[in-house]
């Protein structure tokens, strides 16, 4: 059984929850206050989560974590078996995580003075996600992906509202970044990759 520390409305540990919700891998929540990391600090000596506990091994960082599912867990598959396919998704998660991230976490705070060319490199870079994926189901193709199950819990703004619940300005900027032009294949693949179970 896998243990993992979560906090709630978190985009990244929504990662592991599709990734092992594709697989029927039971996951052992362990729930903390987004205030109070100190659970999370002492375990993984830093406050981020998700944070997973395999019997003694603790593995930080969602997608690190979703390799590992994959790795003990291959079926159904995320990752692509081709190496060219493999490569390309590995590069796209790469650049969603170091560049398409940026102009979000740019904005997260107090108004940056070059927040009109954020806006705008934001919209660029989600048009060319949106070329990416096309008219395909999913970013690989035919089948839930491990592309999709890195990007989705940030695209989803574009069309999930963020929880009542939620006071993470993270989620109400990407709800206004994503919604700042029209894409209906992209809310379609929202859509679609929201009906999958999570763990
Ligand atoms: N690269 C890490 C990032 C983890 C991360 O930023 N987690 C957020 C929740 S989605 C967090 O714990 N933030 C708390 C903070 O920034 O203090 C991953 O992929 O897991």
């Amino acid at each position: 059984m896998i243990r993992v520390h979560r906090i709630p409305f978190s985009t990244n540990v929504e990662r592991v929850a599709l990734a092992a919700g594709h697989k029927s891998v039971p996951i052992e929540w362990v729930d903390h206050a987004d205030g109070d990391r100190s659970g999370v600090i002492e375990l993984s000596g830093q406050r981020l989560v998700p944070v997973a506990e395999l019997g003694t091994e603790v593995v930080r960082g969602s997608m690190r974590i979703v390799d590992r599912i994959e790795a003990d867990h291959p079926e159904p598959p995320l990752y692509a078996a081709d190496p060219v396919e493999l490569a390309a998704s590995r590069i796209t998660m790469d650049w969603f995580e170091r560049v398409w991230k940026g102009p979000p976490n740019a904005l997260d705070g107090a108004e940056p003075p070059d927040a009109d060319a954020l806006r705008a490199r934001s919209r660029r870079w989600t048009g060319w996600l949106c070329e990416l994926l096309g008219t395909a189901p999913y970013f690989a193709g035919e089948r839930l992906g491990v592309v999709d199950v890195c990007v989705f819990p940030f695209l989803k703004y574009a069309v999930v509202d963020p929880d009542p619940g939620d006071t993470e300005p993270f989620h109400a900027i990407l709800a206004e970044l994503l919604r700042a032009d029209p894409h209906p294949e992209l809310d379609a693949w929202v859509r679609r990759v929201d009906a999958h179970p999570r763990a």
